[in-house]
């Protein structure tokens, strides 16, 4: 009882959800977050409470900076570019950011500048001269991602330099057996540079209390007492030139690890909107003791960075601290991971091409909780359930009474309630729903809306205007059965207003009122209300899997090689003898799609791959393997194929075909090739 009544007292609160990188698209596994960031969101504005929701692009760091020069593009405009994406994607998902901005702004490097002068000055920055790997032919340091070698505990190939995805070690780079970079395949040497530490070790008794003082949810709060018990570290905030980020003040040639300026942005970008709207005041919100709140939505994959980093960093430069942090698990799809070769890897606007976004804030909502488990998504069930619910559960109320309405009634509700009990068995629910999504737990509040919804049609079921209709003298009765219809269909949008806020307008439209929770129980007696239109499309399983196939096919292309083409070649490599046409025609070249791919034991130039032909599968060796030093890459990729090769038998199997590749100026230059986008389905390139 008591939950509603204390969150009608407005409050002030600031939301974030993690700033996604700059150098990909959004994709499905980001949407949860921003999806459940803003039924929260939503919610809290429904209450009357001022919410402001904020988020940016995370701009800096080196993959930013090696996509960049993949791309043969300026960082600065691969980033302007790819924010004008992500806003675009999440506006679609109606993701009601206040702003959306970037990491790579003034506001953000002042805030930078005066936190890191700050912590210097209060003795939290550290320095010291360490040794770190670096990549002699490119003249740059390697972060542990870029180093690929074979596990020193399992001895899996093709491991990253910090842990091994097969048997879940964790190491130093330096551990890592006949290491390779991953950006030019050389041998990573030690290079010593001088860097600056985050004292987060001076920080444990503040972060413990902090623990304790039972803001954060339990699942994390136990996470937490792990690092405390084996230690925390100084914190690496420093990295070496070239870098795409801000430079330290009066030290050149040393950058903020972007993880250091990356929280920043969650101040700045809020300064940003203060600059726009002058009725906002940035200290309001930051300076200590705030008595606004703060809320950070993120994964459990970043929670080190945002429970213990994060909260030490405001400390120590005397801001605020978060209110709490909200940590949701991963997405599975179908029980695996989200896979690019499987096309479960969705991008958020391969998704909008295909179904409604309010199906996916509808399914995500169902799923989610307040817990740090990770989520599945099946295919076949979010069909079943955004179907089953949505339309024929929750809509099916409205399109089967608001007929006789129209017809009968001149679109006039009648002026008394057919079943005043069960209405107010709807409004009881308000508390209970609420408090479910304050504390979100949407997946509950789905359900107890749900179950209403199921109590609605099952008393339209009983009452069965539709036998009423037959005989005139039953018409008051036709008229208030198919009102008080009506009235919990207001009543149930009203719940999912946070949810589906398109479908909430339609429905705002079509009942001629505005949904509030506060106004729930105001009903509708004696109105008039507009014509009904279809609120909602059933979806079809055969969409899916559209989306599905369309999100393979992008991926097979967009997977490049490693390798540049090398333009100083040092050697002419002598072109072979002429052949002849005949022999030429002789070769039957197929597009082949690359299934799997293994180092070969006891060879240090092949590499044994499985691709299939469609109606086929084959084995073949290839001698790529110095060209491919991360060869998981080519998983999923189309590539070209002689298929008319007789079978060769070498020492580890046969190989039943020849992949083809092509040389650049250099003997070392190997390329597989790949077919045009859209070779496969048909499509060209846009
Ligand atoms: N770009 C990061 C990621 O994991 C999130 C940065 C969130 C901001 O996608 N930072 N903090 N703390
Ligand atoms: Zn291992």
């Amino acid at each position: 009882m008591s939950s509603v009544r204390s969150l009608k007292i407005a409050k002030r609160i600031l939301v974030t959800c993690a700033l996604p990188y700059a150098n990909g698209p959004i994709h499905l596994g980001h949407m949860l977050e921003h999806i459940q960031a803003d039924i929260w969101v939503r919610f809290q504005r429904m209450l009357g409470n001022e919410v402001y929701f904020i988020c940016a692009d995370d701009a800096h760091g080196t993959p930013v900076m090696l996509k960049a020069q993949q791309l043969g593009l300026k960082p600065e405009d691969m980033i302007r570019t790819i924010n004008q994406e992500h806003k675009n994607d999440f506006s679609k998902f109606y993701i009601s950011y206040d702003n959306y901005y970037t990491t790579h702004s003034e506001e953000n490097r002042i805030l930078s500048n005066l936190i890191y002068n700050r912590l210097k000055k209060n003795f939290f920055i550290k320095q010291h001269t360490i040794s770190q790997p670096y990549d002699i032919e490119k003249n740059i340091f390697l972060p542990d991602r870029f180093i690929i070698g074979i596990c020193p505990v399992c001895k899996s190939p093709a491991q990253y330099g910090d842990n091994c995805e097969l048997c879940g070690a964790t190491y130093k780079s330096s551990e890592l057996l006949n290491p390779k970079s991953v950006l030019s395949g050389a041998k990573p040497v030690m290079r010593k540079s001088k860097h600056f530490f985050f004292d987060l070790p001076s920080c444990n008794e503040m972060l413990q209390a902090w623990t304790y003082s039972g803001v954060l949810n339990k699942q994390v709060a136990n996470k937490m007492q792990e690092w405390f018990k084996s230690g925390l570290k100084e914190w690496d905030i420093t990295r070496d030139a070239p870098y795409f980020g801000f430079e330290i003040p009066n030290t050149p040639g040393k950058y903020f690890y972007v993880w250091m300026d990356a929280p920043i942005g969650y101040m700045s970008t809020f300064q940003n909107l203060c600059n726009k709207r002058k009725d906002l005041n940035f200290d309001e919100f930051w300076k200590k003791n705030s008595s606004t709140s703060l809320y950070h939505f993120i994964g459990k994959d970043i929670t080190y960075f945002h429970s213990l980093f994060w909260p030490a960093i405001l400390e120590c430069s005397n801001f605020r601290k978060p209110s709490n942090i909200f940590v949701h698990g991963h997405i599975t799809i179908n029980g695996k991971k989200m896979s690019k070769s499987q096309g479960t890897f969705v991008k958020a606007s391969t998704y909008l091409k295909y179904l409604d976004p309010e199906c996916l804030r509808y399914y995500y909502a169902a799923k989610l909780s307040s817990n740090i488990d990770d989520i599945d998504i099946n295919i076949k069930d979010f069909v079943h359930r955004v179907n089953s619910d949505i339309v024929n559960k929750v809509v099916n109320i409205a399109s089967r009474t608001v007929g006789f309405i129209s017809k009968y009634f001149n679109n006039t509700l009648s002026k008394d309630l057919a079943n005043p009990v069960l209405y107010q068995t709807f409004i009881n629910s308000s508390d209970k729903i609420a408090h479910a999504y304050e504390t979100r737990e949407s997946g509950r509040a789905m359900r107890e809306i749900m179950a209403l919804a199921n109590l609605a049609n099952k008393y339209i079921n009983e009452q069965a205007p539709w036998i009423l209709v037959k005989n005139k003298d039953r018409y008051n009765n036709l008229q208030a059965i198919c009102s008080m219809g009506i009235n919990l269909f207001r009543v149930l949008m009203t719940y999912l207003k946070p949810v589906m806020p398109l479908l909430s307008k339609r429905a705002e439209y079509f009942l001629n009122t505005k949904l509030t929770w506060n106004n729930i129980s105001h009903n509708l007696l004696g109105k008039q209300i507009n014509n009904f239109e279809i609120l909602f499309n059933r979806i079809k399983l055969s969409t899916v899997i559209e989306m599905i196939e369309d999100s393979k096919s992008f991926t097979k292309i967009t997977k490049s090689p490693t390798l540049k083409l090398d333009t100083n070649p040092t050697v002419n490599i002598p072109i072979k003898d002429t052949i002849i046409f005949d022999d030429f025609i002789k070769l039957d070249i197929r597009i082949a799609e690359i299934k799997n791919v293994e180092f070969v034991e006891g060879s240090d130039n092949l590499l044994r791959l499985t691709v299939d032909l469609g109606n086929e599968t084959r084995q073949i060796f290839s001698r790529i393997r110095s060209a491919y030093p991360e060869p998981n890459l080519l998983i999923g990729r189309l590539t070209v194929i002689i298929v008319n090769l007789a079978p060769r038998k070498m020492r580890f199997g046969i190989s039943e075909g020849m992949m083809i590749t092509a040389m650049g100026l250099n003997e070392k230059d190997i390329f597989l090739l790949s077919p045009d986008y859209g070779a496969q389905s048909g499509n060209q390139v846009k």
